[in-house]
Parts: structure tokens; sequence; C-alpha cells
């Protein structure tokens, strides 16, 4: 982040690997993270990897794959490792629901900790009406820090504190946009003031707010939202 002065993931949700590897081409000097959903790419084959791969290390990026696992730990030890995708042998950060207790970290931790992985635990969401509430929130954080080793951070919409702990822990935030308030399936947008400066976050997640229809190309689009997120970012920590 502090290299590329950069807070903005772009979330690649792109069908073919084609457009992904020219779309990462394209806004990677504006990126700190590629968040992409692996399992919406119609001609994947793995040696797309190792493309992406290339361009993440041309352009100084890291790999998030969105894969929000959700099951026991034994099941998720096989979606994360094993499979067409092998998620862990190429992710540096995925992300998991706590819905299924602390279990699903321990499953996810012994795949990915001797690759050194990180884990971001889904606090809170940006779709209306979801049904994230505040104790669920808060005992997501807990087991975030019980698990400090691997779970470096949170997908929520707010700053997430500990009540004891004073080691902070990074939040990324989807649902960013400038000039949207959402779309027709009940995605919520915010600015990258709002997520940032008002609300706390540290790095904005934005996919159809870079690549979705606009006069201005995905690069000019990504190099805005790099712009207003550090911006918003600094305005923060040095007020
Ligand atoms: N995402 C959300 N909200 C969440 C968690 N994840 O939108 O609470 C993901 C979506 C999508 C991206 O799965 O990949 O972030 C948002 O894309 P968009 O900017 O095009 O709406």
């Amino acid at each position: 982040m502090e290299d590329k002065k950069s807070n903005l993931c772009l979330s690649c949700d792109l069908s073919t690997t084609s457009e992904i590897l020219e779309l990462a081409d394209q806004i990677g000097p504006h990126i700190c993270l590629l968040k992409l959903h692996i399992d919406i790419v119609t001609d994947f084959e793995y040696s797309f990897i190792e493309k992406l791969q290339h361009v993440a290390e041309k352009h100084n990026f890291l790999l998030f794959e969105d894969r929000k696992f959700a099951d026991i730990g034994n099941t998720v030890v096989h979606q994360y490792r094993d499979g067409v995708y092998k998620i862990a042998s190429w992710a540096h950060i995925t992300n998991a629901h706590t819905l299924p207790g602390e279990s699903i970290i321990s499953g996810l931790a012994s795949v990915g900790k001797p690759l050194d992985r990180g884990l971001l635990l889904l606090a809170e969401m940006s779709s209306a009406n979801n049904l994230f509430s505040a104790e669920y929130t808060s005992k997501t954080v807990d087991m975030a820090y019980r698990n400090s080793d691997f779970v470096f951070g949170f997908i929520a919409q707010q700053h997430l504190a500990h009540p004891t702990e004073s080691k902070d822990m990074i939040v990324m935030t989807p649902g960013v946009n400038m000039g949207s308030s959402g779309d027709s399936m009940g995605q919520v947008y915010r600015t990258p003031d709002l997520v940032v400066k008002e609300m706390g976050c540290d790095i904005i997640i934005v996919g159809r707010g870079i690549y979705g229809n606009s006069s201005a190309s995905p690069a000019q689009r990504a190099s805005m939202f790099q712009l207003a997120g550090w911006k918003s970012y600094l305005d923060r920590i040095q007020p």
C-alpha cells in the first residue's frame, strides 16, 4: 500500500481469462490487491494462474480469492487446497464466514499457514437487509484475535476494534463506488471518503465502479479511485 500509495483493491469479476489478464495489466499500476471469484471463470486452466502471477509481480500487487468459505473444517481444507483451482497455491489472501464456528479457521490455517497465506473474516456485508448482527460481528472479531497468527483482518463496512487488544487489524470494504448508490440486486454503494475517512476502513474494494459502463477507461477510473481512496486514508491518519 505504501509503496504504491494505493489502498485500492480491484474486484475483477470477469468471466474469461483474457479479459481478466487484460484488465489486470491495464489497472495494475493503481492497485495494491486484485480480488477474484475464480469459480466464475468459464475458460479456467491452471496455466492462467501463472500468467496472472506474472502480471501481479510486474505491477507489485497481491492476489485475493473471494471464496467466502462457509463449511466444516475438513471440507474447507479440500476446497482451499484441492480441486481444479488449488486456491491456497496462489491466493495470498482468502476469506471465510464464521457461521460454522471457529473450526473453519483451524481447517483453513492447517493449509494456509505453512504457505504464508492470510485469512480475512466476513464480519459484515454490503448487501441490503443482510443477517449480520452486532453480536455476530463482535464474536467474529473475538475469533479473529484468537487466531491472529493466520487471520489479519476483516471484510466489513467499518473499523472494527477489539475491546481489550491494542493490535489493529485491517478492514477491507466492498460496496464502494462513486456516482451510484447500488444495483438492482441489493448491492449498496458508499463513497471512498465515507468508508475510509468516516468509517475507518483501510482498503476499498471496487468492481463495476472501475470496469462497468462509463465513458472513462478502466485505467482512468482506477486512477480516480486510487487518488480518492489514498487521500481519504491520509486525511484519516494525518488529519
Ligand atoms: N462483496 C460485496 N459485498 C460484501 C462482500 N463481498 O459486494 O459484503 C464482493 C462481491 C463482488 C464485489 O462478491 O465481487 O465485492 C463487489 O463488486 P462491485 O463493486 O462490482 O459491486
